[in-house]
């Protein structure tokens, strides 16, 4: 009868020390993430703007396709699509393949890409 109370003991005292060590790494690990959110406190002028990649430049119809990262104001996820141009110059400046940042806005229903600069 001893024995087996002395057992219960060992196995709970294995636990509760099981579940501190994994409270410990669960800190650990909680710590580096929250600085890492830091930075993105950055100004709203470059959170508008989204990473993409040209993926096709159609003049004829003034679209353009890009292969876009999430877009913010949009509340987009990534994805490949078309988009209209405000100006139809924008589709002078790049070409299939180039990497770009642009900003996109919501107008007339449709979604217009209002400015862009190519990335280098
Ligand atoms: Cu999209």
């Amino acid at each position: 009868m001893k024995l087996i109370k002395n057992l219960t003991l060992a196995k709970l005292i294995a636990t509760l020390t099981m579940a501190t060590g994994l409270a410990g790494t669960a800190l650990a690990q909680t710590a580096p993430a929250a600085k890492a959110a830091t930075p993105a406190a950055a100004p709203a002028t470059a959170a508008d703007m989204t990473d993409g990649e040209i993926k096709k430049v159609d003049k004829s119809t003034k679209k353009i396709t890009i292969k876009h990262g999430e877009i913010k104001n949009l509340d987009m996820p990534g994805m490949t699509m078309v988009f209209q141009v405000k100006d139809p110059a924008m589709l002078d400046m790049v070409k299939a393949g180039d990497n770009v940042k642009f900003k996109v806005e919501k107008a007339d229903g449709a979604i217009v890409v209002t400015e862009m600069q190519v990335a280098r």
